[in-house]
């Protein structure tokens, strides 16, 4: 077979059934390969970011790897952002380009982007795991194989392959065998470590029993698909739980323990939980530790109390003086659980005075400024927005939240009961990835709902990708929260010094129109009563529909504990 049908049949035997492309002359082998194979489905976005967002999103929502497919030179340069977002929040994304034939480097070709010119392979090096070019067919088994492998080793990463024409074009008389998942999703856990964390669940190492136990779960649990076990430990103790903004949902927040969000616009309960007074015991679960997951840097992890469970030993080291776990938390929660005569007494006997804390907490308002989810105010309150949304939305629905003050929003308002329905870029935090990240997430998640908050902002710079849920009947919602402004920037304009008025304005564009013109259903709404019924009406559509809601921007995020922490933070603590 050839090396573009080696590919494809390569995608198929791991049971990757979407690609996401931007065709062109660097590539163009794949298209009739793509026309003799019927098992992975091409996706044309706009603009190679757009796929490799899309790439992104399929990953995410798969639990598989996203696969993006683009020239080298031009399209490569565009997947720069997105490549980087998938690389700052552990997200599996095989990148492939094309690229010239070997024997023609370095000769003044069009879109030569070899080795011996703007080096694609280079380019991508910083940003990926691996990243290599396959200049000698005979090769592709074996680097494509090595590719897959480190890209799936957790903690997950992006990988990049530069496919000359003569490899794409190659006949090769090899096939792919599937790798094994127990191979590369092999569990691991520090057994030794393990042993010596039951001693802080049974207070040895603390001095006397822990009460106020907290865990802060992250990313790594809803990876690891540890969220049942998660839930299973913190229900048999009544163990409060808060999540990162990245694992938002890792715990139902509907849940009598769950504390909410931690850090960016989170909740008070966990402010209170974890920063007004120290825990006795704090449990860190799979969370890298960021400015934002430590309500930046207010989290104390005090090394006598805290317990950092991470498949990275940097994590650990380079927030405690003290001990932590190296491994999986699916691995340790599931360990822990299997020895429970040798804690359980421990949390027993601090039960009821842990569930009178936590009721104490939680008898304490939740939200900053509650009563915005209900304003009548016009242009509408985002929290009113987002709050609709979510009465009108499944409760397994996946929600994507784009970068801006939205995402501030909708982190403290919306409320998300299974892992994996939040999904965000929040380490990279670029402007519309939500858009082409939605159609991603459909594709990976046929049978369940999929809706997108972003800003106009963001619809000015990836907008145009609705045209692919248009194009493929995917029927995503996509809520614009249109203030006619870079909403964030002008929240914090002016406060260094006049800024002129345009550098943060944007147009009202009819969003709903330009949806329209691509493809898909569109709707305006300007007053918070009519909220409900459009929310409803794109539910029930098989359509995509891009909703564009006229949004106040002079409206605060809700992120005051979160500037607090920001205004109290000291480089000589
Ligand atoms: C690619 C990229 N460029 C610039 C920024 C900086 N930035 C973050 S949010 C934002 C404005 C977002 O505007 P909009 O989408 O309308 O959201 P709003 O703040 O109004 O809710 C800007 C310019 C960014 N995060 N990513
Ligand atoms: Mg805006």
């Amino acid at each position: 077979m050839l090396g573009t049908d080696y590919i494809l049949d390569a995608l198929e035997t791991e049971e990757v059934d979407h690609l996401f492309m931007v065709p062109g002359g660097l590539i163009d082998p794949f298209l009739p390969a793509l026309g003799r194979q019927n098992y992975v489905r091409p996706i044309v976005a706009a603009h190679e970011g757009g796929a490799a967002y899309m790439a992104d999103g399929y990953a995410r929502a798969s639990g598989k790897f996203g696969v993006a497919l683009c020239i080298g030179g031009p399209g490569l340069g565009n997947t720069v952002t997105p490549i980087a977002a998938a690389a700052t929040d552990g997200s599996p994304v095989l990148l492939l380009s094309g690229e010239v034939a070997t024997d023609l480097e370095g000769l003044g070709l069009f879109q030569d982007a070899s080795s011996q010119t703007l080096d694609d392979v280079q380019v991508m090096k910083p940003l990926t795991r691996y990243s290599s070019s396959v200049d000698n067919p005979k090769n592709l088994g074996h680097l494509f194989r090595r590719a897959l492998v480190e890209m799936m080793v957790s903690p997950k990463h992006p990988v990049h392959l530069s496919l000359p024409s003569d490899t794409q074009n190659a006949d090769l008389d090899a096939r792919h065998s599937k790798i094994e998942r127990g191979v590369i999703h092999s569990s691991m856990l520090s057994v030794p470590g393990a042993e010596r964390s039951l001693k802080y669940l049974n207070g040895e190492e603390l001095g006397s029993k822990p009460v106020k136990i907290v865990i802060l779960a992250g990313a790594g649990v809803e990876h690891s698909d540890g969220a049942a076990l998660l839930r299973e430990f913190a229900e048999t103790w009544d163990i409060p739980v808060a999540t990162t903004l990245r694992a938002k949902g890792a715990f139902p927040e509907d849940h009598p323990l769950s504390l909410g969000v931690f850090g960016y616009a989170g909740t008070h309960h966990s402010r209170m939980a974890l920063t007004d007074h120290e825990p006795d015991l704090l449990l860190i679960l799979g969370s890298g530790l960021n400015e934002r997951d430590t309500m930046h840097w207010s989290l104390k992890i005090n090394p006598r109390s805290t317990l950092i469970v991470n498949l990275s030993e940097r994590v650990i080291v380079q927030n405690t003086s003290g001990f932590g776990v190296v491994g999986d938390c699916t691995e340790y929660l599931r360990w822990l659980l299997e020895r429970k005569p040798l804690f359980a007494p421990a949390l027993e006997s601090t039960r009821a005075e842990r569930k009178q804390w936590l009721a104490d907490i939680l008898s304490k308002p939740r939200l900053q400024d509650a009563e915005n989810t209900e304003s009548d105010h016009t242009p509408i309150h985002p929290a009113r927005i987002i709050t609709e949304l979510r009465k009108a939305f499944p409760k397994d629905g996946v929600l994507l939240v784009d970068s801006g003050a939205h995402r501030a929003f909708a982190g403290h308002y919306w409320t998300s009961y299974e892992p994996r329905t939040y999904i965000s870029a929040t380490n990279l935090g670029p402007m519309g990835w939500a858009i082409p990240a939605a159609t991603g997430v459909q594709c990976a998640l046929p049978n369940r709902r999929v809706a997108v908050i972003t800003g106009d902002g963001c619809m000015h710079m990836h907008g145009i990708e609705v045209a692919a849920a248009a194009r493929y009947n995917l029927p995503i919602i996509f809520v614009v929260i249109n203030n006619a402004a870079f909403g964030n920037v002008w929240l914090r304009a002016n406060k260094e010094g006049p800024v002129p008025a345009e550098l943060t304005a944007l147009p009202d564009v009819d969003w709903a129109g330009f949806g329209r013109s691509l493809g898909c259903q569109g709707e305006t709404v300007t007053d918070p009563a009519e909220l409900s019924a459009a929310f409803a009406r794109a539910v029930a559509s098989s359509m995509p529909t891009v909703i564009d809601v006229k949004a106040d921007k002079s409206f605060k995020t809700p992120v005051a504990d979160f500037a607090a922490a920001c205004a109290a933070w000291s480089y000589h603590e």
